[in-house]
């Protein structure tokens, strides 16, 4: 067991529909410890550095308009084996498929309005760590 640090960001359909506390409240619920935390919008620049990996494919445009409609928080999450434990709590991509009991399966129906992204590995939660929270 290795305690981990992961990124979450909380997306413009979490926080319009005023879901930010339930969200958040599943993950210390869970016992995992927020240990950084911030409310900010996507710049065009941002979406391009965190998307990287889907920049290109048919589905960016909407991802990057999506992603820069409204604020976002971002959140660090830490705890036992927090990149596995995290992806488990939030479920699959497309929200219709994704299991009662998830996050996206409770409250979403939707595979691009799915309220949340959490790191996939650790090497994807050091990396988007470092872009959301700089060190100085
Ligand atoms: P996830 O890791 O579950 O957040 O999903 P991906 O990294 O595969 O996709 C990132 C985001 O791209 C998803 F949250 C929503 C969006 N997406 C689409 O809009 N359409 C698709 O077909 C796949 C993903």
């Amino acid at each position: 067991m290795t305690v981990q640090q992961t990124l979450i960001l909380l997306k413009p359909d979490a926080v319009e529909r005023q879901l930010i506390g339930r969200i958040l409240s599943r993950f210390e619920q869970k016992g995992l410890k927020i240990i950084n935390l911030r409310l900010f919008r996507f710049t065009q620049e941002l979406a391009r550095q965190h998307y990287a990996e889907h920049v290109g494919k048919p589905f960016y445009s909407g991802l990057e308009e999506y992603i820069m409609s409204g604020l976002v928080v971002a959140a660090i999450l830490e705890g036992p084996e927090a990149v596995a434990v995290v992806r488990r709590l939030i479920g699959p991509t497309n929200g219709i498929e994704a299991p009662p009991g998830t996050i996206r399966g409770d409250f979403s129906l939707s595979n691009q309005q799915n309220l949340i992204h959490a790191s996939d590995s650790t090497v994807s939660a050091e990396r988007e760590i470092n872009i959301f929270f700089p060190t100085i």
